[in-house]
């Protein structure tokens, strides 16, 4: 052999042992896959971390699958309408107080299926970073927040006087909070803001904490706050059709609530491989959090958290 033949021949056998890889794989998904189409699954993307990062643990787990994926960002309330019709095939974190009545309207109206609650149970609402209580005595009982001298204490320059709420942006529950606190006859002494994004709230806890001033602000639970010492108020118990858009007089906190699954009516036919997985597929709080903290905490993109979540974690997720 010529030293010109030789690179010729490397050059060969790569491609011999790319095309052996690629038959090897591609067979290999076909086994896997029996009888789901090739068409990608669509997962939406939201606006807060641990959805973000398990769309794309989700989507690992179908791709592992021999499934095709395809991330698309949306609304948090219009997504259950696109279900619906079928323009996203999954919603994988269904919060039952921000999005419930969304899900169950177009679930309503035909073509959405409820797949299963995850192990985990949510609380979404307003709360405070626990060094914060003596800056209110009696919280977390809302009763609390009747006092001025309670009050004072969260003005802020754009607050008018009064004490400052920095609730959640307002696509996730619209004017839910402003009205509670005007149900609860709280409005002459508290004044709720929207934040722009959840980082903007993680900000405003950072910026409270280094200024060594109070803050109320929206939260949730799973999150990455479960283990930073972070209390809920306790507002008067939720009740079915306390809040105004259900007809009630809205002077309740918000549900012990589920978190559920839901996909478009027709996935199962489409993908019954991939639809048998998800069916079975449940997060806890702490894998939640888990998800949330390699962002919010670690500052990693929300591909490499579901990268190192699907590594750390594959007997859970291997199960379903
Ligand atoms: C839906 N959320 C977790 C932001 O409350």
């Amino acid at each position: 052999m010529t030293k010109k033949q030789q690179p010729m021949l490397i050059v060969g056998i790569l491609i011999v042992i790319a095309a052996i890889i690629y038959f090897v794989t591609q067979g290999d998904k076909g086994t896997k896959t029996a009888g789901d189409s090739s068409a990608p699954i669509v997962i939406p993307t939201h606006n807060w971390s641990s959805q973000i990062v398990m769309a794309h643990v989700i989507g690992g787990i179908f791709e592992a699958n021999g499934n095709n994926v395809k991330y698309v960002p949306a609304d948090s309330q219009a997504v259950y309408e696109s279900i619906r019709i079928g323009d996203v095939h999954i919603s994988h974190e269904v919060w039952e107080s921000a999005f419930g009545k969304s899900f169950t309207t177009a679930m309503d109206k035909g073509g959405v299926l409820d797949w299963g609650d995850h192990e985990a149970r949510t609380l979404e609402d307003m709360g405070y970073p626990n060094w914060v209580a003596e800056l209110c005595p009696g919280l977390p009982d809302w009763n609390a927040l009747k006092s001025p001298d309670c009050a004072k204490n969260f003005v802020t320059p754009d607050s008018g006087g009064k004490g400052r709420m920095l609730e959640g942006p307002q696509s996730w529950h619209g004017d839910l909070i402003p009205q509670r606190i005007e149900a609860l006859g709280l409005g002459d002494l508290w004044t709720v803001k929207f934040a722009g994004s959840a980082d903007a709230l993680w900000a405003e806890l950072e910026a409270a904490k280094k200024e060594g001033r109070g803050t109320i602000i929206f939260n949730w639970t799973p999150n990455f706050t479960d283990g930073a010492g972070f209390t809920f108020i306790d507002f008067p118990p939720y009740t079915a059709g306390c809040r105004p858009v259900d007809g009630g007089d809205g002077k309740c906190g918000s549900p012990d609530g589920y978190l559920k699954k839901a996909v478009n009516a027709d996935f199962p036919k489409t993908h019954p491989s991939a639809a048998a997985i998800f069916k079975k597929m449940s997060f806890t709080t702490s894998q939640i959090g888990a998800m949330a903290a390699l962002v919010d905490t670690d500052k990693m993109t929300h591909e490499d958290a579901a990268k190192k979540w699907l590594a750390d974690n594959e007997k859970v997720w291997k199960a379903f």
